[in-house]
C-alpha cells in the first residue's frame, strides 16, 4: 500500500467517524450506560485500584493517574523544566537536564516502563525515554521524583526505549534514526552503508537503581522503531521493529517503503554478554552525560563519561537475526509466554505474529534467506507463528491479558481489536474516539497481566470534550476487559500526548510511598536544620541567605543590605516533619520559578535584584491558618550604597 493510499484512508476513516456522529445529531459516545459510571467511580476518600503512569509525550513529563477514576494525581517533571516545582530551575535539579549539547530544558517522551522481578512488575522504579536528545530517566517510585538521567551516545531519536528486561538487568534504548558514528560532517546522500544505528544496554544496580551504560550493539543503517524484551522462554532476547530497510535518505514513500517486508531484529543479549566477557568489543571514545539526584543531599550532579564498549553485529555470529515482517512495522510486542512476537505492520492488511520456537529451529538448522551486512535473514514462512487476518487498518500496538487474549490498536480504523493468541480469531472490536496509538493493560507487557482494564490513548480528540480553542487535550479511554466483550467505561483528558502507559496495582507502590525527608538526615551543603543557624553571608557580589520555613514564618523575614547587581542565593530548609506540609517560596521579580520545599528538604533559588526598592517574598503554598503571615521583605539598595547586611 502506498503512503498516499494510507493517508487518504486515514482521512476516509476519520471522515466516516465524524459523519456518523453528526448524522445522529447527538454524539454517539460509545459508552455503555448501565453501570459504567459505577465501575469507574471511586467514592470520596477512597483510593484507586491502580496507578497509571502515562508518558507526557511532548510535555516531557510523566503523568500519574488513578485508575479507574482517571484522576490526575501528580505530574512528575522528568525531561522538561517545571516552574511549579522549580525542577530544572533550582540549583539542586539543574544538573539533571545537563547533556553534551548543554542544558536542555525540554524533551519528548514516549515509553514509561516499570521495573520487573522474574518477569513481573515490582513497582520499584519507572524508566522513561527522551526521544529528541537521547536520554533515559529513572523515576523513583517511593519519592515519585526523577532520580537519574543517562544520556545515550551514538543515538538519534531514542524511540525504541526505555524497555526493561525481566529482572531489570538492563534498560534497553535503541535509536530511531541512523546517523554517522562518530558524528561528522558528510553528505546526506551518502547515507547508505555509512550511517549506523546503536542499541544501548544500561545495566541497573539492583540496590540503588543506578544505571550504567554497559555496552552498545552497532546495527545496520535502517530506521528502528520499537522494541520489546523477550519474556519467559524468550528471556535473554530483545525484538526490534525496523523500517526503511532500503536505507533511503529521504523517507518519502517511494524510497523507503518499497520493500514488501522490513524486519524484526532479534537480538540475543545473553550472547552479547558472552561476547563482552570474551573481550570481543571495541572501546570507542564518545561523550555522554550521567546525572544523578542524591536524596540525602537533595542535590544532583552531572558527570561526563568518555567511552563506551561496542559490539559490531555484522561481525559477531549469533548476536542478531532478521525476521522478515510486512510492512513498515511499528509496535513490536511479545506475549506473556514469550512464544509470540507481534509485528504491527502499519501498511499491512494482516497482523503478522512470529514464533520464537520456530525462530530457534530455523537458526539451529541454519535456514537463512540471505543476509544484510553479515546478519542472517530468516525465511518468513519458517518463523511465522500465525496471522490475524484483516483485523483492521493501521495496527500500531498490542497488549495482552491473563486469559490468552491480545488487544491491538488500529489508528486508521480507530478501534481496539481483541483476538485470541494461538487461534488468531477475532473476538471483539470496539471503536475508540479517535485513532488510538498505544494501549495499556496493567502488566500487559509482562509475564503477569492484571486483565481488568484496558486504556487506549488516542491521538485525536475532536468533539469529545467542551472545545478549548484549536488546541485540545489528548484523550484516554478506559475499557473494562473482564468479559468476552470490551466495555467502554470513560474518557479522561491527559497531559501532553501520552504514547505508552504503564499501569501497576496500587498495593505494589502505595505502602512504600515516602512521606517526609528526615531533617536529621539532610546532608544538603546549604541546609539550615535549626533556627540558630539562620544567617546571611556575603562573598563579593554573591549573597547566601540561609532561611528556614516552618508554620508560620520564614526566618529571616526582613533582610537589608542587598544591592542591585548582587546574585542572591536563597537556601530554604523546610523544618516541618509532618506529612503533606510543604512550603513554597516566591520573591517578587524572580525570573525563574518558585520553590516548593518538602518537609525536611532544602532547595536553592537564585535571584538577581535589578531594581532598588523593598520587595516582598512569601510562602506560595497555603500551609496553615497563618499562611498569609508567612512572608517578609528584602530591601535592595543601589550598587554603591554602604548599607550593611542585616536580618
Ligand atoms: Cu506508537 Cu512513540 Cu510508542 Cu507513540 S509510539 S503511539
Ligand atoms: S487566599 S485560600 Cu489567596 Cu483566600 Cu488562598
Ligand atoms: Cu508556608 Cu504557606
Amino acid at each position: 500500500m502506498k503512503r498516499t493510499t494510507y493517508l487518504s484512508l486515514t482521512l476516509l476513516a476519520l471522515a466516516s467517524v465524524f459523519t456518523s456522529c453528526t448524522n445522529q445529531g447527538k454524539k454517539s459516545n460509545g459508552a455503555l450506560t448501565s453501570n459504567a459510571a459505577e465501575r469507574v467511580y471511586v467514592p470520596p476518600g477512597q483510593y484507586d485500584e491502580f496507578y497509571g503512569f502515562l508518558s507526557g509525550g511532548f510535555s516531557g513529563q510523566l503523568g500519574v493517574y488513578g485508575i479507574p477514576s482517571g484522576r490526575l494525581l501528580k505530574v512528575v517533571p522528568v525531561f522538561s523544566q517545571d516552574p511549579e516545582k522549580a525542577y530544572g530551575y533550582n540549583e539542586e535539579t539543574k544538573p539533571m537536564l545537563n547533556t553534551t549539547h548543554g542544558f536542555i530544558p525540554w524533551d519528548d517522551t514516549h515509553h514509561p516502563d516499570v521495573s520487573q522481578t522474574n518477569g513481573v512488575l515490582d513497582g520499584r522504579w519507572i524508566f522513561m525515554n527522551a526521544n529528541n536528545t537521547p536520554r533515559v530517566a529513572r523515576i523513583d517510585l517511593t519519592s515519585f521524583e526523577t532520580a537519574e538521567i543517562m544520556e545515550i551516545p551514538n543515538s538519534a531519536g531514542n524511540h525504541n526505549s526505555a524497555f526493561v528486561t525481566e529482572n531489570t538487568e538492563y534498560v534497553v534504548a535503541g535509536t530511531r534514526f541512523s546517523v554517522p558514528i562518530p558524528q561528522r560532517d558528510m553528505p546526506i546522500k551518502d547515507y547508505k552503508g555509512n550511517f549506523k544505528a546503536s542499541l544501548s544496554f544500561l545495566s541497573v544496580d539492583q540496590d540503588n537503581g543506578h544505571m550504567d551504560l554497559s555496552f552498545q550493539i552497532r546495527l545496520p543503517g535502517f530506521n528502528y522503531d520499537l522494541a520489546h524484551p523477550g519474556r519467559d522462554k524468550s528471556h535473554g532476547w530483545i525484538f526490534i521493529t525496523t523500517y526503511n530497510t532500503e536505507e533511503a535518505y529521504t523517507l518519502q514513500e517511494v524510497n523507503s517503503s518499497q520493500n514488501d517486508k522490513d524486519f524484526i531484529a532479534a537480538v540475543n543479549w545473553k550472547k552479547a554478554e558472552e561476547y563482552i566477557k570474551a573481550g570481543k568489543f571495541t572501546t570507542e571514545a564518545t561523550e555522554y552525560a550521567h546525572n544523578i539526584y542524591n536524596e540525602e543531599t537533595h542535590t544532583a550532579t552531572s558527570t561526563i563519561k568518555k567511552e563506551v564498549r561496542v559490539l559490531e553485529a555484522s561481525e559477531l555470529p549469533g548476536l542478531v537475526y532478521f525476521l522478515p515482517t510486512p510492512k513498515s512495522p511499528h509496535g513490536c510486542d511479545v506475549d506473556p509466554t514469550g512464544e509470540y512476537i507481534v509485528g504491527n505492520g502499519k501498511l499491512s492488511a494482516d497482523l503478522t505474529v512470529h514464533s520464537f520456537t520456530k525462530m530457534l529451529d530455523a537458526i539451529e538448522n541454519k535456514k537463512f534467506d540471505g543476509e544484510a551486512y553479515g546478519i542472517p535473514i530468516l525465511n518468513f514462512e519458517d518463523v511465522l507463528g500465525g496471522t490475524v487476518k484483516q483485523p483492521g487498518l493501521g495496527p500500531l500496538h498490542t497488549e495482552f491479558d491473563d486469559k490468552g487474549n491480545a488487544y491491538t490498536t488500529f489508528f486508521i480504523s480507530s478501534e481496539v481489536v481483541k483476538w485470541k493468541v494461538g487461534t488468531w480469531e477475532i473476538i471483539d472490536r470496539k471503536p475508540t474516539y479517535y485513532s488510538p496509538g498505544h494501549l495499556s493493560i496493567p502488566g500487559g507487557n509482562s509475564q503477569k497481566p492484571w486483565g481488568k482494564y484496558l486504556l487506549a490513548m488516542n491521538k485525536i480528540t475532536k468533539d469529545r470534550y467542551l472545545p478549548t480553542g484549536p488546541e485540545l487535550t489528548q484523550s484516554a479511554q478506559l475499557y473494562d476487559i473482564t468479559g468476552d466483550k470490551m466495555v467502554l467505561l470513560s474518557d479522561f483528558p491527559t497531559i501532553g500526548e501520552p504514547h505508552y502507559a504503564s499501569m501497576v496495582p496500587a498495593e505494589l507502590i502505595q505502602p512504600k510511598s515516602r512521606k517526609i525527608y528526615n531533617l536529621e538526615e539532610n546532608e544538603h551543603a546549604h541546609a539550615t536544620t535549626k533556627d540558630s543557624d539562620v544567617r546571611i553571608e556575603r562573598n563579593g557580589k554573591e549573597v547566601h541567605v540561609y532561611m528556614t520555613m516552618i508554620r508560620s514564618h520564614l526566618n529571616p523575614d526582613n533582610i537589608e543590605g542587598i544591592k542591585v547587581g548582587d546574585k542572591v542565593y536563597f537556601h530554604l530548609t523546610n523544618l516541618e516533619q509532618d506529612f503533606d506540609v510543604p512550603h513554597g517560596f516566591a520573591v517578587m521579580g524572580a525570573e525563574n520559578a518558585e520553590l516548593l520545599v518538602m518537609p525536611g528538604q532544602t532547595e536553592t533559588l537564585v535571584w538577581y535584584p535589578k531594581k532598588v526598592g523593598v520587595w516582598p517574598f512569601y510562602c506560595s503554598d497555603f500551609c496553615s491558618a497563618l499562611h498569609q503571615e508567612m512572608s517578609g521583605y528584602i530591601r535592595v539598595s543601589p550598587e554603591d550604597s554602604n548599607i550593611e547586611l542585616s536580618w
